[in-house]
Parts: structure tokens; C-alpha cells; sequence
């Protein structure tokens, strides 16, 4: 909750989480939980310490992209979020580089790792036909094809990369709880990238219509209530132990680092990262409670990006935080 001066109010957790049960308790039901729980469980297996497997690895969990609001149960229409995914999928490529297990809890149809220099329509750009049975891939794109194919099946294969993907709200909420829970026996050594651009408001589904809205019945009325603010939740039940990351994404600058503090404070994230979005490609800003860094692209480096250093220091911080106090 907000105060009318802008500084942020401590929400009792008790009304906090009778907001969140309502949440889940209305929401649809995940399609396909069971498969999602075991493939998590695979997962973590497969990253923890074993004397088959040797070391543990770190294990972070990246959103990415925006989540939707339907409007109808029976979905034509939605609302929806900005983000194209680019920061999720690039930020994934530098954590499996410093040695992290990714479960990269996507958007459908958003910038997936390893994938971001391919074009829109990679099968008809990239590919030609050398005669009626073969097909080769097209020079310009031969680099581009090989990297996105080599680094996203090397990191599958060898256990370093789960895909999750969302559309909903209602989707994206659940399986935050279900990775959360899942990774919490992990402590310290995991981390939430939560860079996902997630709804502020939403239909809940028993009020909502189970048909498409009709057009004649005039002009729309319809009551959008706020989604509950999982972060706080997240810090302190769900994975207490977990660094954790989330993102502030402002239009304007005057409010971006005011409103990051908040968020820092409120939801008691170890580091806010504060982006605007005509510059979120070349610059954030890192927040925490005694910091604001400043991180750029190089820009005298031809397709360098920012989520380079962000993700570098990042790690350093999360590597303090493993050595404790993790609260
Ligand atoms: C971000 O701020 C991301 O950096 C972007 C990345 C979405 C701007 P792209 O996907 O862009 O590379 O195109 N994400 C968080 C956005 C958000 O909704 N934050 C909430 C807020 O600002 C807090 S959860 O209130």
C-alpha cells in the first residue's frame, strides 16, 4: 500500500495473505501442475550436491515477459503488459555462463535464450530448400542459427536450463509459488530475477464473464480489482532464504528512483533494479539499502549489452549473500 506522500505503508502479512488465498483460491486451476512439479523436481535433483553429480550449482529463477488479464473465462479479450522478453532471455544466457541453473519462467511467444539474434520469422528466413528433399540454412543467419541451436540444447542437455511457460496472471502467479516452494530447501544459494512485467490489476475469475463480451450492450463497465502483492509473500514464506531481485520499470525519470526505494523497502528485496523504458537497453540503475549503481552498456563495444555488467555484479552480491547473514 501506498501513503497519499508517496512512502510506502507495512501491510500486516495476515491481511496480506488472506488476499493472497482469495487469489489462489479463485483462480483456475494450472493445467498442468503435475507435469510442472515433476519436471521442477528433475531439476533440482539434477543441480543439487550428489556424490554421483559432485557440487551443487546455484540456482536462479528468471520471469520474463508480461503476464496477461483476461477478460472473459472463455478468453478473446485481454490486457496485457509490455515486455518483449529480451532482458529475461539475455540475463539467462549470462547466468548459465557464471555457472547458475536457470529455470526461466517465461512468457509464450516472447525472446527465449540464445535465440535473441535470430530474426521474426526464423524457419522462413533462416532456411532455403537446395533442392526438393534438402534444405540448408541461409548464410547470413548460418552464426546466428548455430548459436542459438548449440547453446540452447548444450544447456538442456546438461540440466542448466528448465523452460516454464506462462500466459495469465493467474498461470504466472502459481508457478512463481510452485518454484519458490520447490527451490526453498536450497536456501541462500538460490535467486529470483523477477523481471517479468506482472499486472497490477485483474478480473477475478468468478466475476468474470464465461462468454465474449458483447459489443452491443454498449460501452464496457467492468471493475478491475489489485493483485496482491506476491513479493513480500514470496521474501518471507515462500523462500526466505532466496536473494532476491525484482525490477521497477517507470516512464518517468523523476519518480523511477523514489518508487524503486519503495519497492526496496516494502517487499524487503535485496536489490531493486530501476529501468526506464526508452533507455531499460542502456542503463538500470541497481538499488539497495545503502547503494544506487549505476550500470551501462559498453558502448564502444558493437552489440554489447547492459544485462552483461548487471548480471556480474549481481552475482557478486549474490555470493555475499551466501556467505550470510541471508535475511
Ligand atoms: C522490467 O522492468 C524489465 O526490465 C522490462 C524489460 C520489462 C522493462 P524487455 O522485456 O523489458 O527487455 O522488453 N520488468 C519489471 C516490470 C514491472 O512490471 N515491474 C513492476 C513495477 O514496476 C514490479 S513487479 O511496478
Amino acid at each position: 500500500m501506498e501513503s497519499t506522500n508517496g512512502t510506502a505503508i507495512e501491510v500486516p502479512l495476515g491481511q496480506v495473505n488472506a488476499e493472497i488465498e482469495s487469489f489462489f483460491e479463485s483462480a483456475p486451476p494450472l493445467k498442468d501442475s503435475a507435469d510442472i512439479s515433476k519436471k521442477l523436481k528433475e531439476f533440482i535433483e539434477l543441480n543439487s550436491a550428489t556424490p554421483g553429480n559432485g557440487s551443487a550449482r546455484r540456482v536462479v529463477c528468471v520471469s520474463s515477459g508480461g503476464t496477461t488479464v483476461p477478460l472473459e473465462q472463455r478468453c478473446v479479450r485481454y490486457i496485457d503488459n509490455f515486455s518483449s522478453g529480451h532482458r529475461g532471455a539475455t540475463s539467462t544466457e549470462y547466468f548459465i555462463n557464471a555457472g547458475y541453473a536457470v529455470i526461466y519462467l517465461y512468457r509464450r511467444g516472447t525472446f527465449q535464450p540464445y535465440c535473441r539474434s535470430l530474426p521474426d520469422d526464423p524457419l522462413l528466413e533462416c532456411f532455403e530448400f537446395i533442392d526438393e528433399s534438402d534444405i540448408q540454412v541461409r548464410q547470413p543467419y548460418s552464426e546466428a542459427v548455430k548459436r542459438a541451436i548449440n547453446g540452447h540444447h548444450t544447456a538442456v542437455a546438461a540440466g542448466h536450463l528448465l523452460k516454464l511457460p506462462f500466459t495469465t496472471i493467474f498461470e504466472y502467479l502459481q508457478m512463481l509459488q510452485m518454484i519458490a516452494i520447490s527451490i526453498r530447501n536450497l536456501g541462500p544459494h538460490t535467486m529470483f530475477y523477477l523481471a517479468a512485467a506482472v499486472s497490477d490489476f485483474y478480473v477475478p475469475w468468478k466475476d468474470m464473464a464465461e462468454h465474449k463480451i458483447q459489443s452491443a450492450s454498449g460501452p464496457l463497465d467492468m471493475r478491475l480489482v489489485q493483485v496482491p502483492k506476491m513479493l513480500s509473500v514470496l521474501r518471507k514464506e515462500w523462500a526466505p532464504m532466496a536473494f532476491c531481485i525484482s525490477f521497477k520499470l517507470e516512464t518517468d525519470s523523476e519518480i523511477l528512483l523514489q518508487k524503486a526505494d519503495m519497492a526496496l523497502k516494502k517487499y524487503k528485496m535485496h536489490v531493486v533494479v530501476a529501468n526506464e523504458l526508452l533507455t531499460r537497453k542502456e542503463e538500470v540503475i541497481v538499488v539497495t539499502s545503502d547503494e544506487k549503481i549505476h550500470v551501462c552498456r559498453d558502448k564502444t563495444r558493437p552489440g554489447s549489452d547492459v544485462e552483461k555488467p548487471l548480471i556480474e555484479l549481481l552475482v557478486e552480491r549474490h555470493s555475499a549473500h551466501i556467505k550470510g547473514p541471508h535475511a
